[in-house]
């Protein structure tokens, strides 16, 4: 027994939680059953591993430039208030069941009864209709983290076991269903990716895939933006996202001041000029983007083919659900800058209304909920609905975040300890869950938990015949609605 548990620390702390190695390992074995020879098998992994450490680079990169001024808003105006991000989320969520004298450390089997919930409703996938396994490593450990507060908070006397169990249950029901949600927009904003999205705004993206085109018109995508005379340089990516975020962060950072910046950010010499800082910063921006998005396509191809050994010999038809930045890749590059600053406009809009209205909980933004989500909903949100749907629904997301967020961070009272987890579905589908539970409690989770595994079935109900042939091979898929729309492969459409 005691091998068995040191063998699974071992596992937990190298490669579980550790989404570059999850995913490289992930790939390694896929090659391995898909009998690759060695050498390539290793290549695999590497690339897979680098790839994805690029892209943490990047993540890093974008959260640490942007940290210090979302820190000089707070200072300068003296906010005491909940910062909605997963990172601040998980500390709430740590000091508020350590508060009421319980033990964080069962974060980490909840983790682990959830994944394998998830590959048990994988192998019964002709029963669950579940597609996806949720591999987002470091997301994992955050939503189980925040999961873990809200059963306590709503369950006090529940023993440990007794919470490990239900909370595993409830959360690798979630991860399966909501990332099995993703898996039509996915498939096709990328042609047939052979992925899915595993993160913290899945409902939110099959919520935007239905919207988006009742929204805007597709045709009058960024792509198709024919921008006239001088405005013509924002069709290229570096310069929109440079002009755009001078402005954006010139803006902020003026009102912040030039002395609050020196304070609070270190990387600001005495010695450097004003403008001059506020140019590097935003052009920093630019960089960490075109990062990211080498290391998403080093990661993902890798993923992608390997995946196909373990869809075959171990999870039959199954599709890996990764991070929310494997689909920027895919869509036009200025969606991701776009959906960021709309998402901005709506949380700052949201956040003055707390203010004028004299909520009991102010919110701060914080840059994961802020960038991620928005961009990501940009990115589906453009191709199904052009320019107007890409700005309209982050938008809208940013005010449901600042909203929903300090709902949830004042009823769940997390931001007593500064902060909740406040991406999308955090501020949405979560506070609801955790209002239901605490009202309803053992009938409440049932509750939950049912309508959740009835939502595949549901889909499945409506496209039985192309229901697991989107995951499984695009191209047949094409084939078979082009049969049904009447036209040439090369003609179908697909919305
Ligand atoms: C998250 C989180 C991050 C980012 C990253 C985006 O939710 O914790 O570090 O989003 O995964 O690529």
């Amino acid at each position: 027994m005691e091998i068995v548990l040191s063998v699974w620390e071992f596992f937990q702390n190298n490669i579980l939680t550790k989404p570059q190695f999850f995913i490289g390992f992930i790939v390694f074995v896929g090659y391995a059953l898909l009998k690759k020879p060695i050498y390539e098998c290793i290549a695999g992994f590497i690339k897979a591993v680098v790839g994805y450490m690029i892209l943490m680079v990047a993540s890093s990169g974008l959260v640490g430039n942007f940290r210090p001024v979302l820190a000089g808003l707070k200072d300068r105006f003296d906010l005491s208030a909940a910062v909605i991000d997963p990172y601040f989320g998980q500390a709430a969520a740590q000091m508020s069941v350590e508060h009421i004298g319980r033990s964080f450390s069962m974060m980490m089997m909840v983790l682990l009864i959830a994944f394998a919930i998830n590959i048990l409703l994988v192998m019964l996938r002709r029963y669950t209709k579940i597609r996806t396994l949720f591999i987002t490593g470091h997301v994992m450990v955050q939503q189980s983290s925040t999961a873990l507060w809200l059963v306590l908070f709503c369950f006090p006397e529940l023993q440990d076991p007794g919470v490990v169990l239900m909370l595993g249950v409830l959360l690798g029901t979630y991860w399966s269903v909501a990332s099995n949600l993703t898996v039509e927009p996915v498939a096709k904003l990328t042609e047939g990716g052979g992925f899915a999205t595993g993160h913290q705004q899945m409902f939110g993206i099959f919520l935007v895939s239905k919207l988006a085109k009742k929204i805007g018109n597709p045709q009058k995508s960024l792509e198709n933006l024919k921008l006239p005379g001088f405005l013509s340089i924002f069709n290229e990516n570096v310069v929109a996202t440079g002009i755009l975020m001078t402005f954006f962060f010139g803006a902020i950072i003026s009102i912040l001041g030039a002395d609050l910046m020196h304070q609070i950010d270190k990387g600001f010499s005495e010695k450097q000029n004003f403008v001059f800082y506020i140019v590097e910063k935003s052009f920093n921006f630019a960089v960490y983007l075109t990062i990211l998005q080498l290391g998403v396509r080093m990661f993902v191809s890798e993923l992608t083919n390997s995946f196909q050994g373990i869809s075959e010999k171990l999870l039959p038809g199954s599709v890996p659900a990764v991070d929310c930045a494997a689909t920027y890749g895919f869509g036009h590059p200025n969606a991701v800058t776009f959906g960021f600053l709309f998402g901005a406009f709506g949380q700052f809009l949201a956040i003055i209304g707390l203010i004028v209205f004299e909520s009991p909980i102010l919110i701060i933004s914080g840059f994961v909920p802020l960038f991620f989500d928005n961009a990501t909903f940009a990115v589906f949100a453009n191709r199904l609905g052009g320019v107007r749907a890409a700005a309209i629904i982050p938008f809208f997301s940013g005010m449901i975040q600042v909203l929903g967020g300090g709902f949830a961070a004042y009823y769940f009272t997390t931001g007593m300890f500064g902060g909740w987890h406040g991406n999308f579905d955090w501020d949405t589908i979560w506070p609801f869950i955790g209002v239901i539970m605490n009202n309803f409690q053992y009938v409440g989770v049932a509750v939950v938990v049912i309508i959740l595994l009835t939502i595949p079935q549901i889909i499945y109900r409506r496209n039985k015949d192309t229901y697991f042939l989107i995951a499984e091979d695009f191209d047949e898929y094409k084939e078979v609605m082009a049969k049904k729309q009447g036209v040439p492969v090369d003609k179908v459409v697909i919305d």
